[in-house]
């Protein structure tokens, strides 16, 4: 070993000191929010959209290869939905397009939002997460009519 190996390896060794001191301090000294599933309850077994009352809504969506259930959600201009997430097989995404909703499903764990749909229109869901051949396909809606 020569001296240039030698320096490589010491310079190597402090950055890679560096870098875990880092992760500790920031794990465990600090408060990092970092979003979590909500455990899974079953609640799932049939995916439903549930009136609470006629501008709050609450749905239960599953995503699968390669389609999300529900796959059409209707709803007057001015609801609110509490959307909880998750996925009967592999990783999905749900992006709500023209709304920046961007979720993950996730097997085994829910992800929730709450989204407010102020304007008419037809909202476009689509799965950004590559899950297979069918990927291109998953695609839902969200109708928000005119009250
Ligand atoms: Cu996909």
């Amino acid at each position: 070993m020569n001296k240039y190996e030698l320096r490589v390896m010491v310079l190597t060794g402090g950055l890679l000191s560096i870098f875990l001191f880092a992760l500790l301090y920031n794990t465990f000294s600090r408060k990092i929010d970092v979003p979590t599933c909500v455990p899974y309850t079953g609640a799932f077994k049939k995916p439903h959209i549930k009136k609470v009352d006629n501008l709050t809504y609450e749905v239960y969506s599953v995503a699968h290869m390669w389609a999300f259930e529900p796959n059409e959600i209707t709803i007057p201009a001015g609801s609110t939905i509490d959307l909880y997430l998750t996925s009967s097989d592999v990783v999905h995404g749900y992006n709500i397009v023209l709304k920046g909703i961007n979720l993950m499903a996730v097997p085994g764990g829910v992800s929730k939002t709450k989204i407010t749909f102020n304007d008419a229109g037809i909202y476009r869901v689509v799965c950004h997460e590559y899950c297979g051949s069918g990927h291109q396909y998953m695609m839902g809606k969200i109708i928000v009519t005119d009250k």
